[in-house]
This record gives structure tokens, C-alpha cells and sequence, in this order.
């Protein structure tokens, strides 16, 4: 079943170079958060809440659908961009990044109508609810990262994940950069570290929350091994563009043919989407970064001396 999946995988990163930048023109803002105001990462997407959704999140109206055609798990003939229904599956995307960190960060929260763990196997993450992150940090064309691949370095960076693990086996892996390198089912990494929490019921109608810290590391000679030693790294800065796209699986078991749908923002294969590294913005009214329980035990610390 693994060897099935890499090659599925390998099949992906060929079909990326066929897709340009979609929707063209569209740029997606990436909050910035001040040093100490970066999300704490649990689950819990409340670290957001200062920010306003109407200027900076990606709602259900802006998905397009993928998934045509009979090879395809999760059909969605016939629908338009924004035709999600969305008493069965409904995304809400928050991003942004903190120069203080130099990481990348998300939470996503999903409305499904019944979240389904089924797989039998482990990297078979399509196969249920599932998640696939497609990043690319560096600021260059799809035509320039296949010449890149083509001279044995990879840019392309992606995580793909179905919550919670399946009893076959690991929680996720990475396409290109790290097929199933076994540093990545760590808990948490500098690289990287995924937490979510649900409302509601666990395999049944829920709103998942994926909040995710990615550190921007990206290349790595195809012939060396991917550990962090061998990838490169590069500096979140004011302005600049990443490359990052995301897909859904909504399996839907309890339906006639089994599947809700796959929605992409851009790219069904690949970091096609333009995500702004806002610079910070002065309208946004930033919690203390101390919380009150810090402040009195700070306090307390404070008068013993
Ligand atoms: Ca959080
Ligand atoms: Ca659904
Ligand atoms: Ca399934
Ligand atoms: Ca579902």
C-alpha cells in the first residue's frame, strides 16, 4: 500500500509543473503578528481573533472545485467556484507569519458534516477527511522550480495529513522534499509543529482545527538525504510572496456514493496560490502579549524581592 502512494506522490510533483498561478492576480494577505503575539500552537484558533476575518480569511466562497471524473475519490461534476454545500463541508483558511519567529503560520477550521476515518492505509490520507498544504517559500515561477527539479533540487514542500491517525499507521508525510521521513511523525520539530482539537463529535458532525507552525526551509539536493542538514532556508520579510496552497477531502460515508467532495483554493497539485507577507498593520489592536495570569504571577514573582 505504501509503495502504491509514492508512487501517487511522484505522479503528483510531475503534474505540477502544468499549472500556472491560479486564481491569476489574486494575492491572499498573511497577517503579521507582532513578536509575542505569535499563535500558540493547539488547536485552538482563538490566537486569531484579533484580526478581521472580512480583510484576511478564505471562506467557502472563494474554493474551486477538483476532482473531475471517474479516477477522482472525491467527485464535485458540476459545481462552480463557490458552489460548496455547506451543510457538508464548510473551510474557513487563516494565515499568517511573525518576522520575530521567522515561521509561517495557520489555523483552519472545517465544518463537515461527518468527519470519516476509514483508511486502511497509512499514507492513504485522500482516502478520509483529509488535508494536503502545498508550500513553496521561494518567490519564483512554476516554470523556474520544475528547471530547478530538473537539475536534481526540490522546492517543493507539502504536508498532507487525515486526523486523527489512522490505526494503519503514521499521521502524515511530505511530498518531494521528505517522503516519509520518519523525523516528520515527530510531535514537534523546529521545522514544524501541527496540533488540532475538534467541536463537536469526533467521527461525526465536528468543526476540525488545524493550526500549523512551518518554518520556511524548501530546497534540498534530490540526492541527499531529507534531513534538516540538507534543506535550505530562507527569511520571512515584509512583502514578500510565498507560494501556498491547500486541499480538502470531504469523505462523506454516510452518503449514497461516499464523498462530499475536494476543494483547492488553487492548485490541486501544487503551491499555486500568492500569499503577501503583510507588514504590520496599525489597525489591528494586538492582546497584551502578557496574559493577566502571567502578569500576577510576574507580580508575585516581582514582591518577593
Ligand atoms: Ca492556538
Ligand atoms: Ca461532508
Ligand atoms: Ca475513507
Ligand atoms: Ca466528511
Amino acid at each position: 500500500m505504501r509503495k502504491v502512494a509514492l508512487v501517487v506522490a511522484a505522479g503528483c510533483l510531475l503534474a505540477t509543473s502544468a499549472f500556472a498561478h491560479t486564481p491569476p492576480g489574486e494575492v491572499i494577505n498573511a497577517v503579521k503578528f507582532p513578536a509575542g503575539n505569535e499563535p500558540t500552537i493547539d488547536g485552538d484558533c482563538s490566537d486569531w481573533d484579533a484580526v478581521p476575518g472580512d480583510s484576511y480569511w478564505v471562506f467557502a466562497d472563494a474554493f474551486i472545485p477538483a476532482g473531475e471524473g471517474d479516477s477522482y475519490r472525491h467527485p464535485v461534476e458540476g459545481l462552480e467556484k463557490g458552489d460548496m454545500d455547506q451543510s457538508s463541508f464548510s473551510p474557513i483558511l487563516r494565515g499568517g507569519w511573525s518576522e520575530h519567529t521567522n515561521d509561517f503560520y495557520y489555523c483552519h477550521s472545517v465544518f463537515d458534516d461527518a468527519h470519516t476515518i476509514d483508511r486502511a492505509g497509512d499514507f492513504d490520507w485522500y482516502e478520509d477527511d483529509g488535508v494536503e498544504s502545498f508550500f513553496r517559500f521561494r518567490h519564483i515561477s512554476p516554470e523556474e522550480a520544475t528547471a530547478l527539479g530538473t537539475e536534481g533540487f526540490g522546492t517543493y514542500l507539502g504536508f498532507n495529513f487525515s486526523v486523527p491517525q489512522s490505526a494503519a499507521g503514521p499521521l502524515w508525510h511530505v511530498i518531494g522534499l521528505c517522503v516519509g521521513c520518519e523525523w516528520l511523525t515527530e510531535e514537534e520539530t523546529e521545522l514544524h509543529n501541527l496540533q488540532w482539537s475538534f467541536d463537536g463529535e469526533e467521527f461525526g458532525q465536528s468543526t476540525y482545527h488545524y493550526e500549523h507552525r512551518v518554518h520556511p526551509f524548501d530546497g534540498k539536493q534530490n540526492d541527499l538525504e531529507g534531513a534538516p542538514e540538507n534543506f535550505e532556508y530562507q527569511t520571512l520579510e515584509d512583502n514578500q510572496i510565498i507560494h501556498y496552497s491547500i486541499a480538502f477531502f470531504d469523505d462523506d460515508a454516510h452518503r449514497e456514493d461516499g464523498r462530499g467532495g475536494q476543494w483547492i483554493i488553487g492548485g490541486a497539485t501544487g503551491p499555486e496560490n500568492d500569499w503577501l507577507m503583510e507588514p504590520l498593520n496599525p489597525n489591528i489592536t494586538w492582546p497584551d502579549a502578557m496574559t493577566a495570569v502571567e502578569s500576577e504571577s510576574w507580580g508575585r514573582i516581582k514582591a518577593q524581592y
